[in-house]
Parts: structure tokens; sequence; C-alpha cells
């Protein structure tokens, strides 16, 4: 079938994943590190819409302000001749040692304050390249010692660091939310935060909540063991879908970023289809690694392929909601009955006590709902073999 990708589809990668240079905790680098500037020409080539960055993959940690502006303009410049965006700029708190303990929630008030002014910097940069999102992943925030971490303290800072944050950007006048990316572990041994349910209550006690949401991972979740797409469901329910890292992971094993679609296939399908049927209209995120096996010419069949397997999914998706038997088998699954408030309009709980005669538990028990037909269904559309 011939898919091409489009920036219609917004489209986004990392420079920080096709530029992965494919060194692992046992082995050197694989292939040659890649110039922003390239990386930003192949995307675009390829039907890409957008480019995400942490701050040190466009500015080396440690750089003079001349360094700085010359690697920016570079960057500015492949964005013009492009057309490629900058949807979305995140911090990179945990490469450097300093961070070793974390960066807003480290032990050390010092490194917690350099922290800050990290992000701070880079969200004044993220703002003038035109990015509406920016990204918290705090990979570093956790611990390997329940001694070590006084979890409470912690958020108590996270959250100072949180309210610091949105406040600038009110003040600033910036058109921009944060999305904080849950997960369960690695590179720490228990992060903060490490998933979409204890993110989403942490930011329920923000100071400017509204401006705080989520950027889930389908490895990370997938990590824990848990079911992305009722994450997501979850996340879009409540209005805190800012932004998405889609990949594939096989498992609850170490992060493995594969190409999206490439980890769990009929999920990859749920997930395709309930982000199109939602409206979602953010970024479509790519965040994966591509195989150290490959070469350059691999990474980009691999940049081509997460995009490929996303438009091939929504077409397959699209396939199964037009499907006459599949609308059928939802209204016998009683899919559809679920939207139906429990209570008539206007009825009381004490009119609903009283309606005890009219329902039959022992003859309701006794019905199949389907739902084997309805996956299987699902699954045949998934094969194109309907
Ligand atoms: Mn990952």
């Amino acid at each position: 079938m011939t898919v091409h990708p489009t920036p219609a589809d917004r489209f986004s990668f990392g420079l920080w994943t096709v530029g992965w240079p494919a060194n692992d905790p046992f082995g050197e680098p694989t292939r040659p590190e890649l110039d922003p500037v390239e990386s930003v020409h192949r995307l675009a080539e390829l039907g890409a819409w957008g480019v995400s960055f942490h701050d040190d993959d466009l500015i080396p940690f440690g750089s003079d302000d001349t360094v700085r502006e010359e690697r920016i303009a570079r960057f500015r410049k492949a964005l013009d001749e492009t057309g490629l965006v900058v949807p979305m700029a995140t911090t990179n708190l945990f490469k450097h040692p300093v961070f070793k303990d974390g960066g807003f929630t480290s032990n050390d008030r010092g490194v917690r304050r350099f922290a800050l002014r990290k992000v701070l910097r880079n969200v004044d940069l993220a703002a003038e390249l035109g990015a509406t999102t920016y990204v918290l992943w705090g990979g570093r925030e956790g611990s390997e010692t329940d001694a070590a971490k006084d979890v409470r303290a912690a958020l108590d800072r996270y959250r100072e660091a949180m309210n610091t944050l949105t406040q600038y950007v009110i003040d600033q006048g910036y058109n921009l939310k944060f999305a904080i990316e849950p997960k369960p572990n690695e590179p720490r041994g228990d992060i903060l935060l490490p998933t979409i349910g204890h993110a989403l209550g942490f930011i329920s006690t923000l100071e400017h909540e509204h401006l705080v949401g989520l950027n889930p991972e389908v490895g990370h979740e997938q990590m824990a063991g848990l079911n992305f797409v009722h994450g997501i469901s979850q996340a879009l329910w409540q209005d805190k879908l800012f932004h998405i890292d889609l990949n594939g992971q096989k498992g609850p094993r170490y992060d493995q970023d594969l190409i999206f679609g490439h980890g769990d296939l009929l999920s990859a399908f749920f997930l395709v289809d309930l982000l199109e049927q939602a409206g979602y209209d953010g970024p479509r995120h790519f965040d994966y690694k591509p195989l150290r096996t490959e070469d350059v010419d691999g990474v980009w069949a691999s940049a081509a392929a997460n995009m490929r397997t996303y438009l091939l999914l929504k077409e397959r998706a699209a396939a199964f909601r037009a499907d006459p038997d599949v609308q059928e088998a939802l209204r016998n699954a009683k899919v559809t009955e679920l939207a139906e408030p429990t209570l008539a309009p206007g009825e009381t709980y004490r009119e609903l006590l009283a309606a005890d005669a009219d329902f039959d538990p022992d003859a309701v028990g006794t019905r199949g709902y389907g739902f084997v037909e309805l996956e299987q269904l699902a699954v045949e559309h998934a094969l194109g073999a309907r």
C-alpha cells in the first residue's frame, strides 16, 4: 500500500532519536553523530512536520554565548529552508554528573537551583522558536534506596519547580504549556511520577494546573505492565493529553524505544483508533531509537517506518469503524450503550431503588456480550483480512 506522510499528518521527531549514535551501557557508538541541520533536512524530505530537541542536543553543555548563538542560527536557517516547525522542546536534566541525584528533586539545593535556571533558559529558546509544549521527563528524579530520598519532600520540591516554571511562562506571556512524561524506572531504580495516574494526581495539586499536562510514552507505561490505551483514554478524558511519545516496547523489561508498532501491534492499532476517534490534534511525536545494528541509511529507513506504520494503522482503524459488521458487533456488545447515563434524566436514587423489580439478574447473567467476535473483527482489520 502506498502511504506518503505529509506535514498535515503532524509527525514529529526528537533530534535525539535519529541522532542517537547507538551507544548503550555495554557498547560504544556504532554510528557517527548526526548534525542537527542534516537531521532537519532528512526529516523534512521524509514528510515529517516537526522536530523537537533537548537544549544539549542543539547547544553542547557548557557552551559560551557565541557558540550558543551560532548553533541556534544554523538550526533556525535549516527550519526556514525546510518549513519544519518546532512544536516541542525539553531540557536535558539527566546526562551531566551534576544531575546524578536529580534536577528539581536533588537532595542538593544548589543542584535544584541550577536545574531550574537551565530549564528557564531553554524555555526562552523554546518560545523563541515557536514551541507550544515544553516536556519534562524527570529521568533522574528518584532513587535506588528508600533511605536516601524523602519522597514527600521531593514532591514538594517538584511542585515548587512546576509552580515557578508556570509563573514564569505567565509573566513572560508565552504561549507554552508543560507536559510531564512519566516513567517507572531507568535510569533511576525508581522514578518519581512513575505512571500517567501518578502524574495526573500530582498535577491536580499545582498552582497553575491548566498549564500542566502529560506527555505519555508507549514504552514507559508498558514497562510497568499497564494498558497504554486505557492510560491515554484517561489523559484525554481529563483534557491532559498535551503531547504523546509514540514507540514500541515488548512488555516489562528495559526501555526498548522500538519503532512504533514494532512492539504490541494490536495495542498500537487501538491507540491510533483512539487518537483519531478522539480528534487529538497535537503532534504525533516519535521518541524511539533506531536499532544499534543499523547504519545511517537504516536510521532514515526507521524514521520512515514509524510514520508509515502510523498511517497504515490509521487506514486500518478507519476501515474497522466503517465496517457494518463492526458497527453491529459494537451494538450487540453494548459498547454504545455505555454512553447512556445510568440514571434517567431527573431520576432520583429513591426512584432507582424502587425500580428493583424491573431487573432479572439471573436472566441477564446468562447473556453473552460477544466481545470475542468484536475483538476478532479488529484483528482481521488490523491484518488487512477484511
Ligand atoms: Mn523510552
